[in-house]
């Protein structure tokens, strides 16, 4: 192999090496964070969380889409339906907490996922128990479930 073709080969890699480093960093910075577990002090309240990411979309008063992990679903918090009255007050207060936020996840250990593959959590953002406060502002109804790691009317 002559010099010239053996520099263009180094070149290249070189080329691509920076590539991916800044591609990565980008995403990092844009769509991650770097602790996906740990505490957080909420109302005096510490809280364990197993997962965080960001909020990319609300597509319920229940359910939402978190980078890096998926569809999520609030655990014990039954929200209007699509037809059906309240749906849309749901909807846009969980936009307001959570949409382009990072969003805090308490999985439920005793039953992470539901059959439709939806993580099963208490969402919290970093100031406020999100499932919680869709009870408290009645835009949804307890809705209790068997196996959970959390109590009935803990949340
Ligand atoms: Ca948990």
């Amino acid at each position: 192999m002559n010099k010239q073709k053996l520099s263009l080969i180094f070149l290249i890699i070189f080329i691509l090496g920076i590539s991916l480093t800044v591609a990565n960093s980008l995403m990092n910075d844009t769509n991650t964070i770097e602790n996906k577990t740990g505490t957080l002090t909420i109302q005096n309240r510490t809280i364990n969380y197993e997962n965080a990411g960001k909020c990319v979309e609300v597509i319920d008063g229940n359910t939402i889409q978190v980078y890096g992990v998926g569809k999520v679903q609030l655990s014990q918090v039954k929200t209007p339906q699509k037809n059906e009255s309240g749906f849309s007050d749901a909807k846009k207060f969980v936009e307001d907490k959570c949409l382009g936020k990072t969003v805090y996840l308490d999985i439920d250990n005793a039953q992470p996922k539901d059959k439709y593959e939806r993580t099963l959590t208490i969402v919290y953002t970093d100031s406020e128990d999100v499932n919680k406060a869709l009870i408290e502002n009645k835009l949804a109804e307890i809705s209790y479930f068997e196996p959970s790691e959390f109590k009935k009317g803990e949340i």
